[in-house]
């Protein structure tokens, strides 16, 4: 297993879109391992390939309080959702910056186990709104895309000034 690097915003690669798998293989039951390792040592309650440069639709999370609930989604998609509710969200790519956004309360979503196996999952509170999160990385969408003009340029002018003290 290895720990891989996670692209920060505004990376622009963080708004490619990302491309179907088109055979859980060796190759993704890695990437699916390395990216669990990754987001448990953060620590996150998900993480999707686009945030760590790797152009394929494959997202795991984990929002059990003991870390034991890994979830792999491959080719996820929504097939329907409804309800609304307001969670403040972070991002690994984003760190640092907590900021409500308004999301489904429920979601079915279809997606491929690590074992290429299709499956239907119904998710509700934060899971629904992890689930949104992670499948709006690989569309390339960054959660504070939802955020005012004025607070995106709060958050890109405070991130620019980390990066130049870091750098
Ligand atoms: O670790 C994470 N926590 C979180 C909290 C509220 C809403 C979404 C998230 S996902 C985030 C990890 C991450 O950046 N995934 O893309
Ligand atoms: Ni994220």
């Amino acid at each position: 297993m290895a720990l891989l690097p996670i692209l920060r915003y505004p990376d622009p690669r963080l708004h490619a879109r990302a491309r179907p798998v088109e055979s859980v293989d060796d190759a993704i039951r890695k990437l699916v391992a390395d990216m669990a390792e990754t987001m448990y040592e953060a620590p996150g309650i998900g993480l999707a390939a686009t945030q760590v440069n790797v152009d394929k639709r494959v997202v795991v999370i984990d929002v059990s309080e003991d870390r034991s609930g890994l979830m792999v989604f491959v080719n996820p998609e929504i097939v329907e959702k409804s309800g609304e509710q307001t969670c403040e969200e972070g991002c690994l790519s984003v760190p640092g910056v907590y900021e409500k956004v308004t999301r489904a309360q429920f979601v079915r979503v279809r997606a491929l186990n690590g074992r290429g196996e299709p499956f239907e999952l119904e998710a509700e509170g934060l899971l629904a709104v992890c689930i949104q999160h992670e499948i709006d990385h690989l569309d390339g969408k960054v959660f504070v895309e939802y955020l005012s003009q004025l607070k995106l340029n709060r958050i890109k002018s405070k991130l620019a000034k980390k990066s130049r003290i870091t750098a």
